[in-house]
């Protein structure tokens, strides 16, 4: 099923300019621009918002509660990248332990049995309907193997490949992980809150500490509203990852897992969920999560839905390999739009390709891992180069379009190693 978010996202614009929409915590002018962007405002709109006050970024401490091995992890901030060697000998889905963390404050540790998540809004009939763990793990259980990626995987190499500054965390491609997720349907629950058939949006929040963006800005509980299109169709409230209860870091007791869309969308500790006949904002919808920049709509995207095509190498960066000695090439490569069709593996620095042999059937929502034989002959600095291809022909290209907070990087990465002498 295609969302047309786009056509959605003009639809809640042009409700909020009735007095129609809600969009607690969004500046005014935010989505003033956003308007303006969409022809139904002219310039004056920019007049009215008020100066973002200038402030440092404090060094966040990193408030992740389980252990994060040197060998395992790359720490940035509040959050930890999955290191591409470390899931060299690993399975399919990513271990529990090696799972990168995407934290905007920290980890909070909820008790279970308190829990309660209560669905609320003039989408549900009686107003508002609480749900106990023990009730969701009655209703009928679905499990769907899916990644959760954050839509700024990839985001180093803006500056690294492309010699372009963007905002926000420098990872590399280690913020996806591939779990198999169990729990119940949101639209099971949903209904059995009693939907309207005017409900337009719904929108998990998060148990966690409220969030101050680097300039000071108070943005709230994590929230992102989701069109009742995708609520409906494969979002899953998750109480199971890999068949253990839900560590804390991953959003324990309860979180939304968002299928093939960017990160932000699977909401951790969700403790309720709006559900609206009005179109929703928030911070993660507006400001956040659409492609700013030339060459983008002014004033922004549609906010990000789908993630993009990456490739990456079971390897370290600037990994040593030695001459003569053949090597298995292992890597793994995914897409949101579709199953892979195919990868092509090149280690000359893109001169010569060669097709990959996928070792697993591709699919929806997963990464596929594939593999090339390679015996390194000449000591020295070598570029390793894989490209995916998916189902709807899209493939990855040399660059990717700029865009000012760095989502969606799905330009082929130059890997790193050295050869060294027998
Ligand atoms: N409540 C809450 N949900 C959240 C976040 C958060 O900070 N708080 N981070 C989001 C982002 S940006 C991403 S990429 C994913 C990361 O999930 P993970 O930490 O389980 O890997 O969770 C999303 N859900
Ligand atoms: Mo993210």
């Amino acid at each position: 099923m295609t969302i047309d978010e786009r056509h959605h996202d003009r639809r809640r614009l042009r409700q909020f300019l009735d007095g129609r929409a809600r969009a607690e915590g969004v500046e005014r002018r935010v989505l003033l621009r956003l308007l303006a962007a969409g022809g139904a405002l002219g310039a004056a709109g920019a007049t009215l918002g008020a100066a973002r006050p200038a402030r440092t970024a404090d060094d966040p401490a990193p408030g992740i509660l389980k252990p994060l091995p040197e060998d395992a992890f790359t720490v940035h901030g509040t959050n930890a990248e999955t290191r591409w060697s470390a899931l060299r000998n690993t399975g399919f889905h990513t271990p529990n332990a090696l799972f990168f963390v995407r934290n905007h404050t920290a980890t909070p540790v909820l008790s279970a049995d308190d829990w309660r998540l209560t669905v609320w809004g003039d989408g549900v009939r009686a107003g508002s309907v609480e749900f106990g763990l023990d009730e969701l793990r009655s209703l009928p259980a679905t499990e769907h193997t899916a990644a959760v990626e954050c839509a700024g995987n990839g985001r180093g190499f803006f500056a690294s490949q492309q010699g372009e500054t963007v905002s926000g965390t420098a990872w590399r491609l280690g913020a996806i992980g591939v779990a198999r997720w169990r729990g119940v349907r949101l639209a099971e629950v949903l209904r059995r809150s009693g939907l309207r058939p005017e409900a337009v949006d719904v929108q998990p929040r998060g148990l966690d500490a409220p969030y101050e963006d680097s300039s000071g800005n108070q943005l709230g509980r994590v929230r992102r509203p989701l069109p009742l299109a995708k609520a409906l169709d494969d979002v899953l409230l998750a109480y199971e990852m890999n068949g253990e209860p839900l560590p804390p870091d991953h959003g324990s007791p309860v979180r939304v897992v968002v299928p093939s869309w960017v990160g932000i969308a699977s909401i951790k500790w969700v403790g309720d969920i709006e559900v609206s006949t009005v179109p929703l904002y928030s911070p993660w919808n507006t400001d956040l999560y659409r492609l700013f920049g030339p060459g983008h709509p002014e004033g922004g995207s549609a906010p990000l839905t789908r993630q993009t095509l990456k490739s990456a190498f079971e390897l370290d960066w600037d990994a040593s390999l030695t001459a003569g000695v053949p090597q298995k090439l292992t890597g793994r490569s995914w897409s949101g739009a579709a199953p892979i069709r195919s990868v092509e593996v090149s280690v000359d620095g893109g001169a010569r390709w060669r097709p990959a042999r996928l070792r697993d059937a591709p699919r929806a929502d997963r990464w596929v891992r594939w593999s090339v034989p390679w015996t390194p002959t000449a000591p020295g600095p070598a570029t390793l180069l894989a490209r995916a291809t998916d189902a709807t022909g899209a493939r990855q290209p040399e660059r990717t379009a700029f865009n000012e907070q760095g989502y969606l990087f799905d330009a082929v990465v130059h890997h790193p190693v050295r050869v060294t002498a027998a």
